[in-house]
C-alpha cells in the first residue's frame, strides 16, 4: 500500500498508525505548495481534495481523511483500539474531536489574517487540549493502555508545544512518552525529520 504524506503534516498520524500496526507501507512525499508528488505528478489527480494523507491499498482502493485511515488501520490491528466499552466508537469520537475541533483551529492559528483571529484559534486549541487532558484517566488518551488515539494526540500536542501554547504538563509528559515509541521514531526518520 502507498501513503501520500508531507513531512511533519497531519499525515504523520496515519503514518505512525500504519507502522504501529506493522503494515507494510511505501510512502510518496507530496509538496503541498506546488501540489505535486516527489515524482512530479499532479497531486490533485491523486486526491481532488488536494491534501494529505491519502492511503492507497494494494487493490487500488483509496482512502482519505486521517480519521478514516486511522480507524481502518485499527481494524487491521485491534491492539490500536482503546480498551474501553465501545472502544472503536470511543476511538472515532476522540480522533474525530481532534481532527475537526483541534487540527483545524490549529491551522487557523497559523494562517488567520489578523492577530485577533489568531489569538481566538489559539485559545480554542488550548481549551480543547485541556478538555482532552481532563478526560484522561491515566497515561493514555482513552482507556488504560496505548491506542491509536494516542498517536493523534501526540501530533496535536507536538504542534501545540512547538507553537508555545499553554498546555497541561500531563500532555507534555504524554507527548514525550509517545515520542519515544519505535513507531514514532521510525515515522520521523522516514519523513526525514529525525
Ligand atoms: N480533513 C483532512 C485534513 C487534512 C489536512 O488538512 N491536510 C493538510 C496538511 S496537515 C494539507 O494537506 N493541506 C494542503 C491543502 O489543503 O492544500 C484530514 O483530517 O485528513
Amino acid at each position: 500500500m502507498i501513503l501520500y504524506f508531507t513531512p511533519g503534516a497531519c499525515s504523520q498520524a496515519s503514518h505512525i498508525a500504519l507502522i504501529e500496526a506493522g503494515l507494510p507501507v511505501e510512502t510518496v512525499k507530496v509538496d503541498l505548495r506546488q501540489h505535486r508528488t516527489e515524482g512530479g505528478d499532479d497531486f490533485y489527480a491523486v486526491n481532488p481534495k488536494g491534501y494529505v494523507p491519502v492511503l492507497v491499498l494494494d487493490d487500488g482502493t483509496q482512502m482519505t481523511e486521517n480519521v478514516a485511515i486511522i480507524a481502518w488501520v485499527a481494524e487491521q490491528a485491534p491492539h490500536l483500539v482503546p480498551d474501553v466499552p465501545l472502544g472503536r466508537i470511543r476511538l472515532i469520537e476522540q480522533i474525530g474531536f481532534m481532527s475537526s475541533e483541534l487540527h483545524k483551529p490549529f491551522l487557523g492559528h497559523l494562517f488567520m489574517p489578523t492577530d485577533e483571529a489568531k489569538a481566538a484559534s489559539r485559545a480554542a486549541c488550548e481549551r480543547r487540549l485541556a478538555t482532552i487532558a481532563a478526560q484522561m484517566e491515566g497515561d493514555y488518551a482513552v482507556g488504560s493502555r496505548f491506542s491509536a488515539a494516542d498517536i493523534y494526540l501526540y501530533l496535536m500536542s507536538s504542534w501545540a508545544i512547538a507553537s508555545r501554547f499553554a498546555i497541561d504538563p500531563k500532555l507534555v509528559a504524554h507527548r514525550d512518552r509517545i515520542a519515544a515509541r519505535p513507531s514514532v521514531v521510525a515515522a520521523l526518520k522516514a519523513e526525514g525529520l529525525a
